[in-house]
C-alpha cells in the first residue's frame, strides 16, 4: 500500500461503500471506480486517493454475503479481510462500518430469533477493528429509503441488539470519544448526502489525531 494514512470502509456488499468513498473525494467526477457492481471473486485492495487528499480510502470489497455464496467461501473472504487488517492496521486512522438500514432487522433479527450461536458479522468486524485500536464510526446508510417512523424503530432495534453483544452505541453527537465505553453511529444517505458534513468532520478529527 501507499504511504498516506488510510481510511477503511467496510460492510456487506451493496450497502453503499463505494458511493461513500466517492463522496469523500475532492474531485468525484475524476473517480473511475465502479459503483453498484458486484464485487469480484478475489479480495482486491486498491486504495483510492486524489492529489489534494491527505489520506487514502480503502474500500474493502467482498465482506459479507451474497446469497449464492457458500459458507466456506464467506469464511475465506473473511479470513482475507482479517489478515489484511492484521498486516496493515497501523496504517488505518479510522474505519467506517457501513450498514444498509433496510437490512438491519433481517440481519440482526435472524441471530436472535433463530438463536444462532455465531455473532453477526458486523459486530465481529467491529470487535476486530477495536482490538487493533482502529477508531470506528457505524454509518447507517440509505436512510432516504425509509420513513421517519421506521427509522426510529430500526435504530432502536439496532442499539438494543448491539447492547446484547456488549456494545454501547450512541449517536455521534453524544459520543465521548472513549471507545472503551461507547461506539458512535451516524445515520447517513449517500444519495441525499445526509450528514456528509458531519462525516467529513469526524474523519478529519481522527486524521489529525493520528499524528499526535
Ligand atoms: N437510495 C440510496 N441508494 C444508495 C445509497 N448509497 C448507495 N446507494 C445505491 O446502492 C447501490 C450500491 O452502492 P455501492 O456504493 O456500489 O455499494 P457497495 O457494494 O457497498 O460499494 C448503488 O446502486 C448505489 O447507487 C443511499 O444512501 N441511498
Ligand atoms: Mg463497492
Amino acid at each position: 500500500m501507499e504511504e498516506k494514512p488510510s481510511l477503511l470502509i467496510i460492510g456487506n456488499s451493496n450497502v453503499g461503500k463505494s458511493t461513500i468513498a466517492k463522496l469523500l473525494l475532492p474531485n468525484p467526477s475524476q473517480y473511475k471506480g465502479k459503483i453498484g457492481k458486484t464485487p469480484g471473486s478475489t479480495l482486491l485492495i486498491k486504495p483510492i486517493t486524489q492529489k489534494q487528499m491527505s489520506y487514502q480510502i480503502v474500500d474493502l470489497p467482498g465482506f459479507g454475503y451474497m446469497k449464492k455464496e457458500s459458507r466456506r467461501r464467506q469464511e475465506h473472504i473473511k479470513q482475507q479481510l482479517v489478515s489484511h487488517i492484521e498486516n496493515y492496521h497501523d496504517k488505518y486512522f479510522f474505519g467506517l462500518v457501513v450498514l444498509n438500514v433496510l437490512r438491519i432487522e433481517d440481519e440482526l433479527g435472524k441471530y436472535f430469533y433463530e438463536k444462532q450461536k455465531t455473532i453477526p458479522l458486523s459486530f465481529e468486524m467491529i470487535t476486530f477493528l477495536l482490538e487493533f485500536a482502529i477508531p470506528i464510526l457505524i454509518l447507517i446508510n440509505k436512510i432516504d429509503k425509509i420513513s421517519n417512523f421506521d427509522e426510529i424503530r430500526i435504530i432502536k432495534f439496532f442499539i438494543d441488539s448491539a447492547r446484547r453483544y456488549g456494545f454501547n452505541i450512541v449517536h455521534l453527537d453524544h459520543f465521548n470519544y472513549d471507545y472503551q465505553v461507547q461506539l458512535p453511529y451516524l445515520k447517513f444517505s449517500g444519495l441525499k448526502k445526509t450528514n456528509l458534513g458531519k462525516l467529513k468532520k469526524i474523519i478529519n478529527f481522527f486524521f489529525t489525531n493520528y499524528y499526535k
